[in-house]
């Protein structure tokens, strides 16, 4: 990775702003977002960040591929792995994507919309 960033995640992973982590290790944070759009809602964000998917260079795969991982495993340890969950990454502008140091939410707890948009 070449680009790091220096943002809001960063402070959280500095324990300078608080937030209610429910994992860590020591590639990557996971915390409960601030704004919850499902009764599970938790944002699972790499140590060393780059703003945006796009940045992530192909070496640096295995940083996406812990934060699946991760969100996964916490799906099975909370018992919501069977009913099921989503696990989505925002980029830019018109993903949606507000916080610029790459994230992946993991979403659970009621039925979530099978549309995109
Ligand atoms: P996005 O994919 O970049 O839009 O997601 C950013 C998320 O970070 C969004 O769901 C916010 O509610 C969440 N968040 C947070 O949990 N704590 C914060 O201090 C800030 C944003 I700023």
């Amino acid at each position: 990775m070449t680009e790091t960033t220096d943002s809001i995640f960063d402070k959280i992973i500095r324990r300078e702003i608080p937030a209610d982590i429910v994992f860590e290790d020591e590639h990557l944070i996971a915390f409960k977002d601030i704004s919850p759009q499902a009764p599970v809602h938790v944002l699972f964000v790499p140590k060393r960040g780059v703003r945006t998917l796009n940045d992530v260079a192909a070496g640096d795969a295995i940083v996406v591929g812990r934060l699946m991982l991760a969100a996964a495993a916490y799906a099975k340890a909370q018992g919501f792995a069977e009913s099921g969950y989503r696990v989505l990454m925002n980029c830019n502008r018109d993903g949606g994507q507000t916080v610029f140091h790459i994230h992946l939410h993991l979403l659970a707890g009621r039925p979530l919309d099978s549309h995109f948009g």
